[in-house]
């Protein structure tokens, strides 16, 4: 498909991608609820384990202090890779799910009021939708939702009238799981800080289709979890300005994000330690800094530009099923097809599929208020990686059709 981008060498560096299932060679097209891992983000979790492991910041001893320095090093490989100027700005958290809901209990929960309004938009995952809600009861805000038009990209004239001095913060996802729409993120960011709003992006899907330089793009938070990026499960990254990060309160309390403790007070530690209560996911850490470093050798540009080519191919395949709807058509997309076939459940789309082999979801993606939007109960979602072929996409065009024959 592109003659720069070797992805049959690529394959070989992920074993589960030589699995069978039911008989058939694995096509794995859930890349959009978590990628497979290569062997290199494999090895690292198993040496840390076997040669490095102990807790972190805590001990004298040798071996605490390995494992410091390579957790230490993983966050200053994010840094780099996200462009942060600052190791402070980098939070280790579990997931894009968990920096959202420290965003909203740490920041919203000290600068909101009663009748302040947080901004978000039609498409956002739950993830960035509930967390907010929970602010609202607890604060008296309120939750304002810019609309999305029918090709599933945001309206951005009706963002810019429900921003306004009542609101106090933006968050947007910067590529949504159910559309694969991309949003002018920039735009965005732009329109909020000319009104003195700041901005958090949720970057979980983002992140691993494209580059990310978060002072490119000026925002103010940025989330994202490594699992979607090679990297293991139980394991993310909060991105947040020094100086939004300095002024708020710590989130949860407990060892690590302390200096002192007596009965009366505490005083709390340094950023970015004073959002990492406890004993963070170590080896994870340190894996997702090399799923980091596995992608940079291959240059997320290249990655960005060979799954383009493939969405296109399966989008002009799929136009070619007339029973086929996509679901998701808007001009700036990552590699996701959401679509529905007549009256064919989603999960029978999806239990058919897997009988072939292929994995993809179905379901809300949960993204409920997208499906009600597109009067859906659900979709079936083929999400691309760049370890994806233009081959795996003829064997789900295949699937699709085969569905529809059985089910006539
Ligand atoms: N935001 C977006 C845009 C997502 O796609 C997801 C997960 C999240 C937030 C939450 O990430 P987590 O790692 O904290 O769970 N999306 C999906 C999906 O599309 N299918 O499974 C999970």
């Amino acid at each position: 498909m592109s003659a720069t981008f070797d992805v049959a060498r690529i394959r070989q560096d992920f074993p589960i991608l030589g699995e069978t299932i039911h008989g058939k060679p694995l096509v794995y097209l859930d890349n959009a609820a978590s990628t497979q891992k290569p062997k290199a983000v494999l090895d690292t979790l198993r040496h840390v384990y076997e040669h490095d492991y102990a807790n972190v910041h805590r001990g004298v001893h040798t071996l605490s202090q390995r494992a410091t320095d390579l957790f230490e090093g993983a966050r200053e490989k994010i840094r780099a890779f996200i462009n942060a100027r600052d190791i402070k700005e980098i939070i280790f958290v579990r997931g894009t799910t968990e920096a959202v809901n420290l965003v909203a209990q740490s920041y919203g929960r000290s600068s909101l009021q009663a009748g302040d309004e947080i901004l978000i938009t039609a498409m956002e995952h739950h993830s960035n939708i509930v967390p907010w809600q929970m602010l609202c009861q607890q604060t008296g805000a309120v939750l304002k939702v810019a609309p999305i038009n029918l090709v599933g990209e945001i309206i951005m004239e009706e963002f810019e009238a429900l921003l306004t001095e009542r609101t106090k913060l933006v968050s947007v996802v910067h590529m949504s799981n159910a559309l694969g729409t991309i949003n002018p993120v920039k735009r965005i960011v732009e329109l909020a800080h000319a009104k003195g709003v700041p901005v958090m992006l949720d970057g979980a899907q983002a992140i691993p289709h494209m580059p990310v330089d978060v002072q490119a793009l000026d925002c103010d938070f940025y989330a994202f979890s490594g699992h979607k990026l090679c990297g293991p499960s139980g394991i993310g990254v909060l991105y947040g300005k020094e100086a939004l990060l300095k002024a708020m309160p710590p989130w949860q309390g407990g060892g690590d994000m302390i200096r002192m403790v007596t009965f009366a007070k505490s005083e709390y530690n340094t950023l970015p330690y004073k959002f990492e209560a406890g004993t963070p996911a170590i080896a994870e850490a340190v894996g997702l800094g090399e799923a980091v470093d596995y992608l940079q050798t291959i240059g997320m540009d290249k990655i960005a530009a060979y799954e383009q080519l493939l969405l296109d191919y399966a989008t002009q395949k799929a136009l070619e099923i007339p029973a086929l709807k996509i679901i998701g058509t808007a001009n700036d997309k990552g590699a996701i097809l959401g679509f529905t076939l007549h009256h064919i459940h989603p999960h029978d789309i999806g239990t058919m599929l897997d009988q072939l082999g292929i994995a993809v979801r179905a379901g809300h993606h949960c993204a409920m208020p997208v499906m009600d939007f597109f009067g859906v109960p659900a979709t079936a979602r083929a999400s691309f990686s760049f370890y994806n072929t233009a081959e795996e996409v003829d064997v789900l065009i295949d699937g699709i059709k085969q569905i529809i024959e059985v089910f006539g």
